[in-house]
């Protein structure tokens, strides 16, 4: 059976541990603060049996970012200051492997009323890093199966949507900074004009 390692990354409270019980073992746990935590599950994904080895952490991705080949990074929708710690681990996992699998997943969708489109600035990161992203709710059990699914789909090369990055300059552009640096304002002239 082939394997595929995924790591799950996030800011402390954003339902890092909830999201992935809610796909373990499809349950809403009050479950204790982690600081890194590991599960695995079988699962069949486009017809074949796969074996998910699934890291939560909270900690420095340092190590971690070498051995795993998908990423989970989750942050709050409900608070703004949970996304922009994402940033960075994007960052980093980009310097160490521009091809691995990262999804963004805004959880706690529950929460908010409006269920539209994403905030530029995840629309903004998501073309920087070319990550994938999707929101939902571990509480609603909305979207987590397909977050897991897409990172292994993806992992395993069966879904092609997501090609490697381009613009490798864009990885020191600060999407929270007004201000980009001068060798980096033909990126903010690429956003302006996509408008
Ligand atoms: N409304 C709502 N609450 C959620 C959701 N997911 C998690 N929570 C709540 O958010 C709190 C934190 O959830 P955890 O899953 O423990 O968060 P975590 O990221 O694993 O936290 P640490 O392990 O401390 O880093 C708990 O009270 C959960 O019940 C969600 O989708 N909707
Ligand atoms: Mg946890």
């Amino acid at each position: 059976m082939r394997e595929v390692s995924i790591l799950v990354c996030g800011e402390c409270g954003v339902g890092k541990t909830s999201v992935v019980l809610r796909y373990i073992q499809n349950e809403f746990v009050t479950y204790d603060p982690t600081i890194m935590d590991c599960f695995r599950k079988e699962d069949v994904i486009v017809n074949e049996n796969l074996l998910l080895n699934i890291t939560e952490t909270n900690t420095d991705i340092e190590d971690a970012v070498y051995m795993n080949q998908g990423f989970l990074l989750i942050y709050d929708v409900t608070n703004e200051s949970s996304l922009e710690p994402m940033m960075e681990v994007c960052k980093r996992i980009r310097q160490v492997n521009h091809h691995s699998v990262v999804l963004l997943f805004g959880n706690k969708n529950d929460l908010v009323s409006e269920t539209g489109e994403s905030s530029v600035n995840i629309q903004k990161m998501s073309t920087l890093y070319n990550i994938d992203t999707l929101m939902g709710s571990a509480k609603n059990d909305t979207n987590i199966k397909q977050c897991m699914h897409r990172i292994a789909q993806q992992i395993l090369g069966l879904n092609k949507t997501i090609q490697p990055p381009v613009h490798k300059k864009h990885l020191n552009w600060n999407l929270f900074n007004s201000s980009p640096s001068i060798d980096q304002s033909s990126d903010l002239e690429m956003f302006k004009n996509k408008k």
